[in-house]
Order: C-alpha cells, then sequence, then structure tokens
C-alpha cells in the first residue's frame, strides 16, 4: 500500500497534534496557473496557513515517491511541468519513479488520508462534466471525498461544470457539502451557482462537529466557501463565455483533458485578464478557511 514520505515539520505537526493543511500540487503547477501566477499562488497559501496557525503540507510524487510535505527548498520543483496523477495515477507514477507527478483533489485527498492530515485546501474540484450522460466524465474528485476522512475546503468546482449534477453525486455518494457562510454552491470566479447548498455552517467549529458525527468512518466532505466579493467575477459575462468556449472546443475537435486549459485561456481573454488574480484570491481564501477549520479539528481532538 501507499505509505507517503511526510517532511519533518509536518510530521512534528501531527504528533503534537498541531494542526495541518494540504494543498495539492497541480493548481501550482503549469497544469493549473501560468507563470509567475503560479509562485504567487504558492506562497499565498502557504502563508495563509501558516498565518492561521497551521502547518501547510504540499502533497506530489517527487522523483518517485509520494510526498506531504515539502522542505522549502523543494516548493520550486511544483512550479514546472508535471504530469497529471489522480488518486488512481499514483501507483503508476511511483512504480514508474516519475520526476514529478502534481497530484489533483482525488490524489491529494488520499494521500492527505494515508498521512493523517484532515484538511485539504484547494481552488476548485473537479465534478461531473456537462454531457456526462454521454461522456461519462465525472472526476475521480468526487470518489476520494467519499471515501478518504478528509475535509476539503474549495470555492466550488471548475468553473463549467454540471453543477446541478456535481451535487448529486454527492449527495449519492454521501459527501456532506457544507456551505461556508453562505446558502449557494459558489461557482468558482463567482459567489453563486444559483444551486443550493444542502447545509450551511457559520463557524469552523461546526466543520469539526461535522467530521466528528459522519456514519461512515472513511469519509470526508465537502466546504464550500465563495470567493471573496471583491475579487468575483461578473455571472453573467461568465456563463456566456463558458457556453461558447464548450461550443468551440466541441467544433474544433478538442476533448478530454485538453478542454480545461482552452476554456481558462477563453476566460482569460475574455476578463481582460481579470481570471487568474479572482483564481489566486479564492485560492488564498480558502487556504485561510482551512486553516481555521484545521485548528478548530486539533482542538476537539485533543
Ligand atoms: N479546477 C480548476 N483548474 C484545475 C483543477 C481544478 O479550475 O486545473 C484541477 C484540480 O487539480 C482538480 C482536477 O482536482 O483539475 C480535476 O481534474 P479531472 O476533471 O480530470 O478529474
Ligand atoms: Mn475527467
Amino acid at each position: 500500500m501507499i505509505n507517503p514520505v511526510l517532511s519533518d515539520d509536518v510530521a512534528t505537526a501531527l504528533a503534537d497534534g498541531v494542526p495541518v493543511v494540504a494543498l495539492e500540487s497541480t493548481i501550482f503547477s503549469h497544469l493549473g496557473l501560468p507563470s509567475p501566477h503560479n509562485r504567487d499562488a504558492l506562497d499565498r497559501c502557504l502563508t495563509a496557513i501558516r498565518e492561521g496557525g497551521a502547518v501547510p503540507a504540499v502533497t506530489a510524487v517527487l522523483d518517485g515517491v509520494a510526498r506531504v510535505g515539502l522542505g522549502d527548498d523543494e516548493h520550486a520543483r511544483i512550479l514546472g511541468p508535471a504530469r497529471k496523477v489522480a488518486e488512481r495515477d499514483l501507483a503508476v507514477a511511483i512504480a514508474q519513479e516519475w520526476d514529478f507527478g502534481a497530484t489533483t483533489v482525488s490524489a491529494s485527498v488520499a494521500l492527505s488520508a494515508h498521512a493523517g492530515v484532515r484538511v485539504f485546501a484547494t481552488g476548485g474540484i473537479g465534478g461531473v462534466h456537462r454531457g456526462a450522460e454521454s461522456t461519462g466524465d465525472i472526476s475521480a474528485d468526487l470518489d476520494a471525498m467519499a471515501h478518504h476522512p478528509v475535509i476539503t475546503v474549495s470555492a466550488g468546482a471548475k468553473a463549467f461544470l454540471d453543477l446541478p449534477r456535481t451535487l448529486e453525486y454527492l449527495e449519492t455518494v454521501g459527501v456532506p457539502v457544507l456551505g461556508w457562510r453562505h446558502d449557494h454552491f459558489p461557482a468558482f470566479y463567482t459567489r453563486s451557482s444559483g444551486v443550493p447548498v444542502p447545509h450551511r455552517v457559520e463557524t469552523a467549529a461546526e466543520v469539526a462537529g461535522v467530521l466528528a458525527a459522519r456514519s461512515r468512518e472513511r469519509s470526508g466532505l465537502l466546504v464550500a466557501v465563495p470567493i471573496p466579493e471583491a475579487d468575483a467575477l461578473d455571472a453573467e459575462m461568465l456563463d456566456a463565455v463558458v457556453a461558447q468556449a464548450l461550443t468551440d472546443a466541441d467544433e474544433a475537435g478538442i476533448v478530454g483533458a485538453a478542454v480545461t486549459p482552452f476554456v481558462l485561456g477563453r476566460i482569460g481573454d475574455a476578463t481582460a485578464g481579470r481570471s487568474v488574480p479572482a483564481n489566486l484570491a479564492l485560492a488564498e481564501n480558502n487556504a485561510r478557511v482551512a486553516a481555521e477549520i484545521a485548528v478548530a479539528v486539533a482542538g476537539r481532538s485533543s
């Protein structure tokens, strides 16, 4: 079985009951954000977690080793080109000794669980894609949340997924979805998708309480945090851009993994580059909320 290597500071924190927040590496690699914004995003997330009183734990596969927590000198290694690693790919990345496998949400949640880390922050999760009724494209992120006892903190799901179906799927697999001081599932760049969240929470202590009281020992939960008001993009404009980009992608025969960068590129063009600062702001905000939750979780178990 997989046995991730922990950095010294993460191992010490876990042993001492000090709060830890895991981060994925895909969003900070070239798969997620362009340079130099990716470095900025990573610095801001690490700082937000530390200022919140928790120890950050970046997950990745480096030189064929699954890692939870990197040394400061190693963080630069996740800022470049990468091979995407979902949970099922972890085993392959290890067996084939990949230089750098960038962990997605599913891989990060799995590694967090194996390391004993209870809280994980990201930008947006993967989910049920529009048209999944014919393509079957449903992100492994959803199943990972159902099968590992980790709290995922995100600003909803990727901008162009089928959000109602994503929430239906999470209901089916038994993942509680908690709106952070908000009644609607956020839509990444915008605060509300219009789809109600099943439950709303106001405090980190409530989130820790839900984790403690869940009925399946090996299941996690999702905390949906809307992007800060000042950083949100215009919802109507975004809807139109995404719809057009998906049509264009379809007509150009762009499918699978190539769709995300194509659509994100279009959103960047249409917002005159404002989508990248929005992405950074929401990731940092999620890291801050995750640290608060990690402090509450650690407080409960001490
Ligand atoms: N959200 C984004 N951009 C991304 C991702 C999410 O706006 O690049 C990444 C995350 O790492 C997430 C992954 O876990 O995409 C989901 O990929 P897939 O749909 O292939 O499961
Ligand atoms: Mn997919």
